[in-house]
């Protein structure tokens, strides 16, 4: 799915591999309940806002969260967009960027080791950020205006394109991706996603 492509009326994308492809790492009923309640809802509460404002339902999302500080509508609708905009495309590249077996991106892994030094290195920073993180959020590998690879956690649904910037890898920490599974276990969650981020 490409992310530039998401455009009103929003529809929840279909995953590219069943819900119990990424056992054992992430179990069946996680992945079931984070799209079909936690992504679906996000969707429908996306259309919600936007279906009040026709000028936006042209524009692609991606474009909508890039200048969103610049329309003109009612700050509760701004923030309206942010969460649900972000979390439906956030969690759009999330299960893209994911998969029952590698794909590992050989591009990617060559800006990796430009910037980190090394894909561990990489690793080590990402999973540093995504463990710091406090409460709710997203841990991110993203590509800057000034094409530079950079690792940062946001809060809530941020979307690295509020500020600018391109999502490349994201890490859902927030407890309804994990908690079935591993509880309060924040680590072993983390640590065990590398096994199904498919890219690398
Ligand atoms: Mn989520």
């Amino acid at each position: 799915m490409n992310l530039n492509e998401l455009i009103y009326p929003y529809e929840l994308c279909h995953l590219p591999y069943p819900y119990e492809a990424l056992e054992p790492y992430i179990d069946s009923k996680t992945m079931q309940i984070h799209h079909t309640k936690h992504h679906a809802g996000y969707v429908n509460k996306l259309n919600e806002v936007i279906k009040k404002y026709p000028e936006l339902q042209k524009v692609a999302l991606v474009e909508i969260l890039q200048n969103l500080e610049s329309y003109d509508i009612p700050e509760e609708d701004k923030e309206a967009i942010r969460n649900f905009g972000g979390g439906h495309i956030n969690h759009t590249l999330f299960w893209s960027i994911m998969g029952p077996s590698k794909e590992i991106d050989e591009d990617l892994v060559t800006k990796i080791k430009e910037a980190f030094g090394s894909v561990e290195r990489f690793k080590e920073e990402f999973t540093n950020t995504a463990l710091s993180h406090f409460g709710s959020g997203w841990a991110w590998l993203v590509e800057n205006s000034e094409g530079q690879l950079e690792i940062y956690s946001l809060l809530n649904q941020d979307s690295p394109y509020l500020l600018g910037d391109t999502p490349i890898i994201g890490l859902d920490l927030w407890e309804h991706a994990y908690y079935l599974l591993y509880q309060n276990r924040r680590a072993e969650y983390v640590q065990n996603w590398w096994n199904v981020l498919k890219l690398l």
